[in-house]
């Protein structure tokens, strides 16, 4: 997940959900109350959408994800312009010593507190214990302040370009998809998630390391063109690690998946994660469990069957008689 998430400002409602998010986030990162995080982030993302300024709490309940307790805080912002709770979080040493270090890349909400009980409370403190620190943190680190800049569209583009080049000069026959905020349109994105497949690999592909040799035949290639600076992981399935086209440098992840599985991994990885979450319950309600994987009917028995082809993402919408969305209607 990118660090930093602002809502737009052309929405209406953008200041109550800055202090949303920003409320969320401090339930996430340090009171690690996941189920806080993202009833905050589904009230914040109910409100971005919703096209006229919420004049009232009561209004506001009447948005989904909106209870008591946040159209109490929308009540108060609109009273006294500011919130007790937003002053005391900005005030708490804890809180601003946890969220600067969840910035850095491999820097969970666990670790920023474990690291703060151990008196690092700075990136100062960071690079006098780099010790301390994992290869993922260390790369995090290093690249600190390029990673907080977001990447406008028209640079994932050229690297979109670039990747297409380098892994059709293998084989023309890989598909590739760049998912993420990217194909949901967005301007600028935290990093660039690419998704590739090849027909000679599926799901009853029995050689295991078909897909990492598609995968590492693919980073080398990249490295050698020097697209891709640094690897934080390459595994099996999934690379992550750093790009760069000009003089900064970018989060890239990589991503292969057997081919009769690839519309499931563009809908999961294209997200954003609250459409995910909202499309799995729809999918529940009408009888089938949907993953990163694969669609399946859940039986009368709570098991699920065998997954059911696949051929669009169109396909998985329809199954589950949900009104298709293109990647750019998948904001939420
Ligand atoms: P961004 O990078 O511009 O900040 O936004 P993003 O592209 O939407 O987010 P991402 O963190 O790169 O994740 C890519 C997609 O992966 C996301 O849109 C939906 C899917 N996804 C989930 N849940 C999770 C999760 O817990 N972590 C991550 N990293 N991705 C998730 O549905
Ligand atoms: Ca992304
Ligand atoms: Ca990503």
């Amino acid at each position: 997940m990118s660090k930093r998430k602002a809502p737009s400002s052309d929405n209406p409602n953008h200041d109550f959900c800055e202090f949303l998010i920003e409320i969320g986030e401090y339930e996430r990162n340090v009171n690690r109350n996941i189920h806080k995080y993202n009833a905050y982030r589904k009230a914040a993302s109910s409100l971005a959408a919703h096209p006229t300024r919420i004049t009232s709490g009561k209004e506001a309940k009447k948005l989904e994800g909106v209870g008591q307790k946040i159209a109490e805080k929308i009540d108060e912002f609109i009273n006294t312009g500011k919130l007790r709770k937003i002053d005391k979080i900005r005030e708490d040493d804890t809180s601003n010593v946890i969220s600067l270090l969840t910035r850095v890349s491999g820097i969970g909400p666990a670790k920023a507190q474990e690291f703060f009980h151990s008196g690092i409370n700075s990136i100062e403190e960071l690079e006098k214990n780099k010790s301390k620190l994992s290869h993922h943190q260390l790369i995090g680190l290093k690249y600190f302040k390029d990673f907080e800049e977001k990447i406008p569209r028209s640079e994932i583009e050229e690297i979109e370009k670039l990747v297409r080049g380098y892994v059709s000069s293998l084989d023309n026959s890989y598909l590739i998809t760049i998912c993420g905020s990217y194909r949901r349109g967005k301007a600028e994105s935290g990093d660039i998630d690419v998704l590739i497949t090849h027909p000679s690999f599926t799901s009853s592909t029995t050689d295991k390391d078909v897909s990492t040799r598609h995968l590492k035949k693919i980073v080398a290639l990249l490295e050698k063109n020097k697209l891709i600076t640094d690897t934080i992981s390459l595994g099996g399935v999934k690379f992550m690690g750093v790009c760069r086209i000009k003089d900064i440098a970018r989060r890239l992840d990589i991503r292969i998946t057997p081919h009769d599985q690839y519309h499931c991994a563009t809908l999961y990885f294209t997200g954003s994660d609250i459409f995910n979450k909202e499309m799995r319950a729809h999918a529940l309600q009408n009888g089938f469990t949907l993953n990163e994987y694969c669609l399946r009917r859940m039986g009368s028995t709570g098991v699920p069957g065998e997954p059911l082809p696949v051929s669009s993402e169109e396909d998985i919408f329809d199954y589950i008689n949900y009104p298709y969305k293109t990647p750019t209607e998948r904001n939420l």
